[in-house]
């Protein structure tokens, strides 16, 4: 902004007169001379720009009140919100019941003569193709010592059998649906088509497809029907081993597969049997979490291993919603394949501790251990621990149980 020429206020005349007083550069030599036409125009100028000025601050000092009027507004409708609502309604969550940890006084008898899951990977089929019969069906599970749950499930229970085949056979599934509503399967381990090969399978109905297992690893398949949450929550899925060619990978002395997953129940179950919970399902809040559908199967019933054999674990997600960090306390992965990735081994991780095996996904992961002792493996986000996902490797002929 330029500033007003140095012009002296008029002051009276000894004759009483008011005149202008000469500017003060006046007696500058070669200065303009001053006129009051010319004081004029600057005054004019001046005030114009002075009045533009305090208008432009005016409309930001403007925007500015606006912007605090709405925040404030906007704050106290929250805080309306807040105290208006209902008990019920902010506390939704918070009203969810964990049946977490319920046991009846005999479920140390009961886990005893629980018989675990079969982990022991069974041998894959000989020839070009491996036919797999599987069979869904409503039965009523145990997911934890005298704690029962109407599943939807398969022939044997939850998970589904163990499926190992090796890479290039041709994999003939048959699904025979004995439930009572739609169901389906979707393997992981198969790139084909979803809408030929994974269509609902009316109750009493039995469909045959095919898919080449080109790719290695451990894999998921489950019931993909809608709402495929609940259907993959009542005990719809499984795991597929796909071998890679021989000599990609070490080889082992012991291979054990786990599927890991969580429950969410309607009751404790130790009574008549529990269901699916929607609410706790959506909200991730699972009363049992387990490694082949029994919370802590293999803390009463280990699986064992000698001194410095090489025991490779497929671990497979099914969720479904939540991941699985596998780890095997008391020893380093010699070899970890996320993932479940066999395709390029030259990738593989080593000594590391923990891998995230994701909802939908699988892991490898190899294991040497020279001393003995037991040998906890877990989901090591230890919530899960505590909600039966953990068991046992027993190593050598010891005694005792788990440190953790
Ligand atoms: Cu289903």
């Amino acid at each position: 902004m330029s500033s007003a020429p140095p012009v002296a206020p008029p002051r009276p005349s000894s004759n009483g007169d008011v005149r202008a007083q000469p500017p003060a550069f006046e007696g500058a030599k070669g200065a303009i001379p001053y006129k009051d036409s010319d004081a004029h125009a600057l005054w004019a100028v001046v005030s114009l720009m002075l009045g533009i000025l305090v208008a432009v601050l005016g409309f930001f000092a403007l925007m500015m009140w606006v912007d605090a009027h709405n925040a404030k507004n906007a704050a106290d409708r929250a805080a309306a919100k807040a105290s208006s609502a209902t008990p019920g309604a902010t506390s939704d969550l918070g009203a969810l019941k964990s049946y977490a940890g319920a046991a009846p006084s005999n479920a140390d008898a009961l886990a005893a003569a629980h018989k675990p899951f079969p982990a022991a990977l069974p041998a894959a089929p000989a020839g070009p193709v491996a036919n797999i019969n599987l069979v869904l069906k409503d039965v009523t599970v145990q997911i934890a010592p005298g704690v029962k749950y109407a599943a939807w499930a398969w022939a044997g229970g939850a998970p589904g059998p163990v499926i190992h085949v090796r890479q290039g056979q041709l994999v003939k599934i048959t699904l025979t649906n004995e439930g009572a509503i739609p169901h389906s399967v979707d393997f992981h381990a198969a790139r084909i088509a979803p809408d030929k090969a994974f269509g609902d399978v009316m109750p009493g109905k039995s469909v045959s497809y095919t898919f080449r297992a080109s790719d290695p690893g451990v894999f998921m398949y489950h019931c993909g029907t809608k709402p495929v949450l609940m259907h993959i929550a009542n005990g719809m899925y499984g795991a597929i081993v796909v071998d890679p060619k021989p000599g990609v990978l070490p080889p082992t002395d012991k291979n054990y597969v786990l599927v890991a997953s969580e429950w969410y129940l309607s009751a404790d179950g130790l009574g008549a049997p529990a269901q699916f919970n929607l609410d706790k399902a959506h909200a991730r809040m699972p009363d049992w979490m387990t490694f082949n559908g029994y919370a802590g199967q293999y803390v009463k019933h280990p699986l064992t291993a000698k001194p410095g054999e090489l025991v490779r674990f497929w671990v497979v997600d099914a969720g479904p919603s939540i991941d699985t960090d596998f780890h095997v306390v008391g020893t380093i992965f010699d070899n970890a394949y996320p993932f479940a990735d066999l395709s390029n081994p030259r990738s593989a991780l080593h000594n590391v501790q923990t891998v995230t095996v994701p909802a939908g996904g699988g892991g490898v992961f190899d294991v040497k251990i020279g001393k003995p002792g037991i040998y906890p493996f877990v989901s090591h986000a230890f919530a899960a621990v505590d909600e039966g996902q953990v068991g046992l490797l027993k190593v050598g002929n010891v005694e005792g149980t788990m440190s953790h």
